[in-house]
């Protein structure tokens, strides 16, 4: 048996800080796009059962349209979908899953834990839908059956008490456990995961984004990469004689089509003023944001030589204050830089 492990799609996510409103679109619709191609991909493996734990859509924007395009790919699959819904798209009396039809392959879990049995494929299916942002239910033992492998979808955050946290001893009760909540794909245990997002959604989204495929009769668990683009944060470190030219085609370098960059720039340069202006007009990327942290290659006392009266105030400053020295002759070098 072929399961897939699908979580947070955060369908309608809008990125949360300050991207190009075009851009946040484009986010958005490369959920639609990852989501349609994992499910011709779990048509193509001939999966069994596709769990999907939890933060499918952001209950705010999700409307009736966007809920049919949803389904539309749910029927697409030929395998039995099972959702856990989570935090964001718990499931209470103003669900849109209560105003719709259930495609047949799809199985939405209620607010109380319980199961599904699978008898072809001997499986019985645990799970249990949030009925508000934060769910924090004791859950009751599982009636594990010995004839099913016992598997598990459920969004869970296993330390904190908002997000139904489980414990080591529960999780262990199963044949396979799909967790959600946890944007990062990890390994809790043995046959315990977050599959993690399919999308990247801020710059703390680091890593691969896909799906978890796990094969019971070989015991195998693999993942697959479904993202699009990488939001990646990347430093660079200029030398303090590189023309603005120089560190335009350095930078240029590092930037891959598609992907949003945030560049942090360090070290030191005379123009340090004029470097992060330079790139913002000149360089080529899908998106890019540039975190200025290069300092003044300058020296103060080179720039004030003939200025006794900053000369003589620098000498004011004792051996126990060397910080606020610092912050003097740092301040007097970005007014000389007209910042
Ligand atoms: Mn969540």
């Amino acid at each position: 048996m072929k399961i897939v492990h699908i979580s947070d799609l955060h369908l309608k996510k809008f990125y949360n800080g300050d991207l190009p409103i075009e851009i946040t679109k484009e986010l958005i619709e490369d959920v639609w796009k990852s989501f349609y191609e994992v499910s011709k991909y779990i048509n193509k493996i001939s999966a069994d059962i596709v769990l999907i734990a939890g933060d499918v859509y952001e209950r705010e924007f999700f409307n009736m349209s966007d809920m049919n395009r949803f389904l539309e790919i749910i029927k697409s699959i030929d395998a039995k979908v099972f959702i856990s819904c989570g935090n964001h798209d718990y499931l209470d009396d103003d669900s849109l899953w209560n105003r719709v039809e259930l495609p047949k392959n799809l199985y939405v879990f209620t607010n109380e834990f319980s199961y599904v049995d699978l008898e072809d494929l001997g499986a019985r299916i645990f799970g249990i839908s949030y009925d508000s942002f934060k769910f924090n239910k004791i859950l009751e033992e599982p009636q594990l059956s010995h004839e099913h492998k016992n598997i598990l979808v459920i969004h869970s955050d296993l330390k904190d008490d908002r997000y139904l946290p489980l414990s080591k001893d529960f999780l262990n009760k199963f044949s396979y456990v799909a967790l959600g909540h946890i944007h990062k794909r990890q390994k809790v245990m043995d046959r315990v995961f977050y599959s993690g997002s399919i999308e990247p959604h801020s710059f703390k989204d680091t890593g691969d984004r896909g799906i978890i495929i796990y094969d019971t009769d070989k015991d195998e668990i693999e993942f697959k990469d479904f993202s699009s683009k990488d939001f990646v944060t990347l430093e660079y470190e200029i030398s303090k004689d590189d023309s603005l030219q120089e560190i335009l085609r350095e930078v240029q370098k590092l930037l891959d089509d598609g992907n949003l960059y945030r560049i942090k720039l360090k070290g030191k340069h005379k123009n340090h003023s004029q470097i992060s202006e330079f790139l913002n007009s000149n360089l080529d990327a899908y998106y890019f944001e540039i975190i200025d942290e290069v300092k003044n290659d300058l020296d103060i006392y080179e720039v004030f030589r003939d200025d006794y009266l900053v000369k003589n105030f620098l000498e004011s400053f004792d051996d126990t204050e060397s910080l606020a020295k610092n912050l003097a002759i740092e301040y007097l070098l970005e007014q000389y830089n007209g910042i």
